[in-house]
């Protein structure tokens, strides 16, 4: 307690070092300690987001001058040059930082010269009663044409780790990306004896990282038989690949980060974000130290100690490192998994006292112990699955016994002619060769598509043809699991229902694991288990009927990103009480690009906040002129149906 009074003084002491965040985010009068009974204020922010370049003229004698690297504009990133989306011109974006209810103003405008639209997503932030600032293109709202601005206006709730994000494009792999910390009063937090010091440069954005535009990778993966990994791994925008070399043959690279602690057996609380790009799951640990697990996906936690964790794309982790060691220097070591399995990226946690060099231990070594939320691995002594943790919000109506809607939902990677990458008569997934195949990553085996409106503000001239549901996709005239089906997939809520989605990964296609995220609200992880290396929606009913699946109706952790073991299922309860339009999708760039997601809609249109005036609507464009090439299929019913233009239409 003393100690975090004390938190913004120290922080004006080692701003001389600090390097996860820029001068003027910690100058922002919001980010300050915050004070109980809570005085909200109106916190602003201005976002111009463009096309940049890493390792550019603005970095002068970036890294053999590595002080050149800190000038203003130089986005040093691992010492690779490529294009990135930018915010202010900045990797990552402006660090947001504010107190739980402060009232968030961001004014964003799109300078994007590539004439894209944007949008940016606040994740995990849950808009009660502004459904239409989440910043989901074409769900709830258009995207920001080029040239112009939009003004977000929401409630920082509910406290925790959060990040925004672009939810346009693929600008979020490219850079449009960082944190948003709502943070809690020392007297509100749960979990504040736990700790000393909450530090804003102690946000850890972590993510892997590509030497290319993420549109150049997506195309030849996509259209021709070009990888999908990454190249590296970033951690706040920081790492060391590239040797750059100058005219005279010197070299050197960019520098890594590094976190400072105070050797006096403090109590440090880092912030763990992901920003996952491809399938890459990051295994987190600092060597010598025990981390204690507060709080994953902003909401506080019984602490759990462990050695190792593992953070999943959209998943954040709040952790308790004890400065207790000798003064010295340790690896923060974030290796990847799955895709990106040859990958890993290190920090350096340096005690103050410490030498300005890097740690003695080898750079790679794969540390061993108890790891929290395994990828890939079923539960054992040293694999602990998220869902054994204990919330410390109180039970709620999740924790009856049955849900009151409860929808299997299967998903895999579904070899199926998905005629955007293969045409059925000219390059057929059957006649091309395996390297070549796109095996569609799909739930309940049809790919997502969205409307030519967002349905949140514009459902007025939408009609309930332009949506599947999971009963509709059953009722097509043609089988989805050997054809290639797309829609605008929902399912619906009442509002003040308890829902529970079983999301089954079935496994037959390769041993990837997607994490799923939900917008709008937390859910309880109810189940989560991996039966075998593959599995189906069929077998998960049948254990379910069977009484074979225990759920966890107490305590169950509040989550808004989980990830589903491949071959296995993970059950999630929400209350559904913020009515709106909330995208479930995999937080995988490839995949939710290609449909891996669905709209849970909750409650009817008179449920609805009123849509601010003068809220900017899509259109009168027409999106249904003629069909996709070679569409040999009717996605829908009533595609000729005409469309009635609304009066909102402009
Ligand atoms: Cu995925």
């Amino acid at each position: 307690m003393k100690c975090k009074i004390l938190r913004i003084v120290i922080l004006v002491a080692q701003i001389i070092f600090v390097k996860g965040i820029t001068e003027s985010d910690l100058n922002h009068e919001c980010l300050r300690t915050c004070e109980w009974p809570a005085k909200p204020k109106t916190c602003e922010y201005t976002f111009v987001i463009e096309w940049f370049y890493s390792m550019s003229k603005a970095c002068y004698g970036c890294p053999f001058n590595l002080t050149e690297c800190s000038r203003p504009d130089c986005i040093p990133l691992n010492g690779v040059p490529r294009p990135v989306a930018v915010v202010n011109r900045l990797f990552p974006g402006p660090s947001i930082q504010v107190c739980e209810n402060d009232t968030i103003v961001a004014h964003v405008t799109n300078k994007m010269v590539s004439s894209e639209g944007v949008s940016i997503h606040w994740h995990g932030a849950h808009q009660r009663g502004t459904p239409y600032m989440d910043g989901t293109s074409m769900i709830t709202q258009c995207p920001i044409p080029s040239f112009a601005s939009f003004t977000y206006n929401f409630t920082a709730a509910p406290y925790g780790t959060h990040w925004w994000h672009s939810h346009a494009g693929m600008q979020r792999a490219d850079g449009v990306f960082g944190a948003l910390i709502f943070r809690q009063a020392a007297e509100a937090d749960v979990n504040s004896h736990l700790y000393d010091y909450d530090l804003p440069e102690h946000v850890v954005l972590v993510h892997d990282w590509l030497d290319e535009m993420t549109m150049v990778k997506f195309a030849s993966h996509h259209f021709d038989d070009g990888s999908n990994k990454p190249e590296s791994i970033l951690i706040n925008g920081k790492g060391k690949r590239e040797q750059v070399v100058d005219e005279n043959g010197n070299t050197a690279y960019t520098a890594r980060e590094v976190f400072k602690i105070d050797p006096n057996g403090s109590r440090y609380r880092f912030r763990f974000i992901n920003n996952a790009i491809t399938n890459c799951p990051l295994r987190v640990s600092v060597d010598s130290h025990k981390l204690t697990v507060i709080a994953s996906d902003g909401a506080s936690l019984e602490p759990y100690e462990t050695d190792i964790f593992v953070i999943f794309g959209g998943e954040r982790f709040d952790v308790v490192l004890n400065a207790d060691q000798d003064v010295g220097n340790y690896w923060m070591r974030v290796k990847g998994l799955a895709d990106c399995r040859f990958q890993q990226e290190l920090a350096i946690v340096r005690y103050v006292g410490a030498p300005e060099e890097d740690p003695q231990e080898a750079e790679i070594l794969v540390p061993e112990g108890v790891v929290l939320n395994p990828w890939n691995e079923a539960a054992s002594d040293t694999a602990i699955p998220i869902v054994n943790l204990n919330a410390t919000d109180p039970d709620d109506e999740t924790s009856k016994e049955e849900a009151d809607l409860i929808y299997y939902i299967g998903m895999d990677f579904n070899k199926v002619n998905n005629y955007h990458f293969h045409h059925p008569e000219h390059y057929p997934i059957e006649e091309i060769d395996r390297s070549h195949h796109l095996y569609s990553p799909q739930l309940n085996h049809v790919s997502f598509t969205f409307n030519s409106r967002p349905p949140l503000t514009q459902s007025k001239e939408l009609s309930e043809e332009d949506f599947c549901t999971p009963d509709t996709i059953k009722n097509y005239p043609k089988n989805c699991s050997a054809e290639y089906c797309e829609c605008t997939h929902i399912v619906n809520a009442q509002l003040g229902q308890v829902v529970e989605l079983v999301v089954v990964d079935e496994g037959v296609t390769f041993d990837a694991s997607h994490p799923m995220h939900l917008h709008g609200q937390y859910f309880r992880v109810v189940a989560l288990e991996k039966l075998d290396r593959s599995t189906s929606v069929e077998q998960v009913m049948a254990m379910d009927k069977a009484g074979m699946i225990k759920r966890k109706l107490s305590s169950a952790v509040l989550k808004d990103t989980v990830i589903v073991p491949d071959g296995g299922f993970t059950a999630i309860r929400f209350l559904a009480d913020n009515p709106g339009w909330w995208f479930f999708h995999c937080h995988l760039e490839f995949h939710v690009s290609i449909g891996m997601s669905l709209i849970v809609h909750v409650g009817d249109e008179e449920d609805l906040p009123p849509i601010p005036d003068n809220f900017p609507r899509c259109g009168p464009w027409p999106g249904k002129y003629s069909k996709a090439p070679c569409d040999t299929s009717p996605p829908r019913p009533g595609k000729t149906r005409k469309r009635n233009p609304g009066p909102t239409s402009q």
